[in-house]
């Protein structure tokens, strides 16, 4: 691929409003911007999704930087390839790291899609022109969270997911449906019960959720096998789905009938088309997961949800969910609904450099020869 360079920025931007989960409040993001660079002066970006502390997964932005900086980058720099899949093959000798191997797969793909003059969603066999947007309400109270639902659908999103958890869930999501009686509603858990909560958790089956995204522990597959039998909401496994194998044993037992897909948490592109593929074949519907990330990994997630097992809108929202200002141009925007696909080569987006500039905190270098 003639990479002549790769660039590290650590970025650090405030939410308009704190994110809340039962473990814990982001208020505050942290990132990484991978910008890879060819001979001939062509970029591609990929963004790091870690959080400055590892509450969802075992990464954070140092480890990110620890793996990119001493075994990543310096892989690649003894291994020239030709095609994004042959790093993702050079990765597979690293264990997990999966969000830290994404930032650069996914740079490798933007490149790669724009020396190759075409979209990124077409490279990865996107069929869609537009994508269903959903959005995540993750506040403290019933009236907080009916106030941007209502802000929320005026917007034009199609899919609202809660946040749940032991102390606020039942009562909770049956106000939320009683204002909203045909609203495509989801209930998020990270991981906030296990099976003693049966009894609550069957309670849920009658406020007809779309689906309960992970409700048991975060490395689970087998319980949740017990629990799907026992309840009729479909259950949607995100953090225990960290690879292809994940999935494969997840269906085979019966432990979800959804899967959320986070390009970051299966550690790239390669490893997402997979799983795609595969829950395609075997008719179990999937959507993009979000990890309050910047414009780089919504563009990314948006080529991905262009492809055909993409059935059900995921959490891709405008930039402004989040930001006051995106660090990409045009930022994404949620219109009636949906985000179109572009068809400029690569990502599609461009990057706002001043934004990029302004959020900056540090910036590492390396060359290739
Ligand atoms: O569990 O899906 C999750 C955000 C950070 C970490 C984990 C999750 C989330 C979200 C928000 O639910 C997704 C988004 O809109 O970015
Ligand atoms: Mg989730």
């Amino acid at each position: 691929m003639n990479i002549a360079q790769i660039e590290l920025y650590i970025i650090q931007m405030p939410l308009k409003s704190p994110f809340l989960t039962h473990l814990g409040t982001v208020e505050n993001r942290e990132g990484i911007i991978v910008k890879v660079t060819d001979n001939d002066g062509l970029t591609g970006f990929g963004e790091g999704v870690a959080f400055s502390t590892p509450w969802y997964t075992e990464e954070t932005v140092k480890t990110s930087l620890h793996m990119l900086t001493d075994i990543l980058i310096p892989l690649l720099q003894r291994h020239p390839i030709k095609r994004p899949e042959e790093a993702a093959q050079l990765f597979q000798s690293v264990r997990r790291n999966h969000m830290a191997k994404s930032s650069l797969e996914t740079a490798l793909w933007d490149l790669f899609a724009k020396q190759e003059s075409s979209s990124l969603a077409a490279i990865l066999g996107g069929t869609r022109s537009q994508i269903a947007s959903g959005v995540v309400v993750a506040t403290d109270t019933t009236a907080n969270a009916l106030q941007q639902i209502e802000q929320f659908l005026q917007e034009g999103y199609q899919r609202i997911k809660v946040k749940i958890n032991p102390k606020q869930d039942y009562t909770f999501l049956a106000e939320i449906r009683k204002s909203y009686p045909e609203l495509p509603i989801m209930a998020d858990a990270n991981s906030a019960y296990t099976l003693r909560d049966m009894d609550r958790l069957k309670a849920l089956d009658e406020l007809n959720l779309l689906m309960i995204e992970q409700p048991l522990a975060h490395d689970d597959i087998i319980e949740h096998a017990v629990l799907q039998k026992e309840i009729s909401t479909p259950i949607c496994l995100d953090e225990s789905i960290v690879t292809f194998e994940d999935a494969r044993k997840a269906i085979e037992l019966g432990s979800c009938r959804v899967i959320n897909i986070k390009v970051g948490r299966v550690g790239g592109l390669c490893e997402a088309k997979q799983i795609h593929d595969f829950c395609l074949a075997n008719n179990v519907p999937v959507w993009c997961g979000g990890m309050i990330e910047f414009g780089i990994s919504r563009a990314h997630n948006i080529a991905l949800a262009s492809l055909p097992g993409f059935s059900i809108p995921g959490d891709i929202s405008s930039s402004s969910r989040f930001w006051e200002e995106d660090i990409i141009l045009p930022e994404v925007q949620v219109e009636n609904g949906f985000i179109k696909v572009p068809d400029e080569p690569g990502i599609g987006f461009g990057i706002n450099e001043k934004r990029l500039n302004q959020t900056c905190v540090s910036k590492r270098i390396f060359q290739f020869r």
